[in-house]
């Protein structure tokens, strides 16, 4: 199997995020890939290779103009107000009630406009790294329409949190919406998205959620208890023609080990089947883990075996494309584990 990576993702690496009351150092940190790079070199079953480039265009189907020109310019008017030393970071933000819907034009007020939350703050080289996530992302969408059964996009900074005009959750654009889009470019009449990251994928859910050309279909920590808080829920099945295409599975904290994600997950590759996608976009956060510091599953390094393993037999070409994970010891590991599970299914 391909794995595409860049170096130039360890150009964004972000100080602090605010947890708890306090400013503490950035939980998505550049050691997150090495670590997986580590295990997917010394395992040897891999090929990793350079992503090409492909500029701004693609960021473009599933993000605003505006948005995407914001990003561009955040550090410079970050900059000429704050200087270089702190990261560029939102204050104060648009609520969905009681305040106006206005791009400001000062860069304290954009910061806050176009983000969620406090933990996607914005460095001198982020863009280039988001650039280059997107672009191994895509990259990959070449590998499967080559011919190839699976690749694994190396993305750092992760995507899906990020909506067509809202940073957050360490995201800023969204590479598998991206990819998904891409093999709907390509000609793939219907491609699913499988989002098995602990936290809910909200950016991906919003871009395709009046759609029935893309499957949205997300195992995550019940949002009534857990980032991201307003969206992920049982009940958000999708509009217009979209309606039936979106499908959340939320699960407890605490208690979620495999004997409760195992029948989950069958659930959801039982969606994929019946839909009838062409392909599969599988956004994988490994932060399911039972050591992760910021998540509440139970999972362990067998089971990622396992998920690979369930996920292989489903036989669609299959783009795995990187996202959450914070446990940083057991991240390569645990993520070659679900590699290798895809590759020996039967
Ligand atoms: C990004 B990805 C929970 C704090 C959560 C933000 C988490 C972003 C996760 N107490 N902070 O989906 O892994
Ligand atoms: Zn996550």
């Amino acid at each position: 199997m391909k794995v595409i990576y860049s170096e130039k993702q360890k150009l964004h690496q972000v100080k602090y995020e605010f947890l708890g009351g306090e400013a503490t150092p950035c939980f998505e940190k550049p050691e997150r890939a090495d670590m997986v790079l580590n295990a997917i070199t010394s395992d040897g079953g891999y090929q990793v290779i350079e992503p090409k480039t492909f500029g701004i265009d693609p960021m473009l189907w599933v993000h605003t103009p505006d948005y995407v020109e914001f990003l561009q310019n955040a550090w410079n008017e970050w900059e000429a107000t704050y200087g270089s030393e702190r990261d560029a970071s939102p204050y104060c933000f648009v609520p969905a009630r009681h305040l106006r819907n206005r791009v400001p034009k000062d860069i304290e007020g954009k910061l806050g406009y176009y983000s969620f939350d406090m933990t996607a703050a914005i460095t001198k080289t982020s863009f280039d790294a988001i650039s280059s996530a997107v672009d191994c992302a895509l990259t990959g969408v070449d590998v499967l329409v080559s011919g190839e059964q699976a690749a694994f996009a190396l993305c750092r900074p992760p995507g899906h949190h990020a909506s067509p005009d809202l940073m957050g959750g360490y995201c800023y654009i969204n590479n598998a919406a991206i990819a998904a889009e891409g093999l709907r470019r390509k000609g793939h009449e219907k491609v699913a998205i499988l989002d098995i990251d602990y936290h809910h994928g909200n950016g991906t859910q919003t871009m395709f959620y009046d759609r029935d050309d893309v499957l949205f279909v997300s195992i995550h920590g019940d949002p009534d208890y857990d980032y991201p808080h307003y969206l992920g829920f049982d009940d958000e099945h999708g509009e217009g023609k979209g309606k039936g295409f979106n499908l959340n599975l939320p699960l407890p904290q605490g208690k979620t080990d495999w004997s409760l994600y195992r029948p989950t997950l069958e659930t959801a590759i039982e969606r994929v089947r019946t839909f009838g996608a062409e392909s599969l976009v599988v956004s994988l956060g490994m932060d399911t883990y039972e050591h992760d510091p910021i998540s509440h599953f139970k999972l362990k390094l067998e089971d990622y075996l396992n998920i690979g393993e369930m996920l292989g037999e489903l036989g669609l070409p299959t783009l795995f494309v990187f996202e959450g994970g914070y446990a940083v010891d057991d991240l390569g590991h645990n993520t070659v584990a679900v590699l290798n599970g895809f590759t020996s299914a039967k």
